[in-house]
């Protein structure tokens, strides 16, 4: 996906760097804690998803899957958080946040995919079945409101799937999901202190909201004690605090 043709034009006048984002998501921590790292001045536009200030024809627009983060620089329209912090990372080289080597650029890439393939099926109905039950529920109006707007079939049937009540062995499947991943997080932490070579990198950016918010949602993560320890190593830095608890205290 990446970068993207708006239909709301308006956008496309915009200078400098605005986020689309809202507090608790988990995709726009990610937004937000690289662009903490890099030091970069964005403008905030945030949106009350719990509120569904995201189900506007305006936001639609900009993002047509109707979803949070939502990158406008200089009027380019990028979507994806994934696809976002590699364009933020290519445009504003220092420091950089991938590794030098070819091989771990691919393994920086496949935490990226990962994160990203895995958003619905995994840590959205981990999180909406454990923590956001009721809240993000569609009202009548709200379905249809939604449902004329939304093009993705994924996206229609996990809100649809939502409302009517996510079930237990939906939920346990999401674990299982999970649990896969962070098992190999687990492992690879066990003799390094980052997800990719022996450096900080998107990749690890990726994957500490996914911790931050599934932690919140009581996922049990003290069975993968490397990865508790390289959670509180992220959360010492600077963009942790700034793009992540300044926004999101407490999940
Ligand atoms: N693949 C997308 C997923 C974005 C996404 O699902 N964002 C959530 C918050 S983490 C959202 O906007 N949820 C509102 C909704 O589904 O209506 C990305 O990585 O940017």
């Amino acid at each position: 996906m990446g970068i993207i043709t708006p239909s709301n034009k308006e956008v496309t006048t915009f200078k400098g760097l605005h986020l689309y984002h809202a507090a608790l998501s988990n995709c726009a921590m990610r937004v937000r804690m690289v662009l903490e790292e890099k030091n970069l001045p964005w403008e905030s536009h945030h949106l009350d998803i719990t509120k569904k200030e995201h189900i506007t024809p305006e936001y639609f627009g900009i993002n047509p899957n109707g979803v949070v983060p939502t990158l406008v620089h200089d009027g380019v329209v990028i979507i994806e958080s994934d696809d976002i912090i590699d364009y933020i990372d290519q445009t504003f080289t220092e420091p950089q946040l991938r590794p030098a080597i070819e091989q771990d650029l691919e393994r920086m890439y496949w935490w990226l995919k990962s994160a990203v393939e895995i958003h619905v099926t995994g840590v959205k109905t981990y999180i909406y079945y454990h923590k956001m039950q009721g809240k993000m529920t569609q009202s009548e109006e709200q379905k249809k409101a939604y449902e004329k707007l939304q093009t993705n079939e994924e996206l229609i049937q996990f809100h649809r799937n939502c409302s009517a009540g996510i079930s237990q062995e939906e939920a346990v499947e999401a674990e299982k999901t999970l649990d896969s991943f962070f098992e190999k997080a687990n492992a690879i932490l066990l003799d390094s202190d980052w997800l990719v070579g022996d450096q900080f990198t998107l990749a690890d950016i990726t994957w500490v909201p996914l911790h931050f918010t599934l932690a919140g949602a009581g996922y049990d993560f003290d069975r993968y004690p490397a990865v508790q320890a390289w959670a509180g190593r992220l959360r010492e830095r600077d963009s942790f605090k700034k793009g992540v608890l300044e926004w999101c205290p407490t999940f």
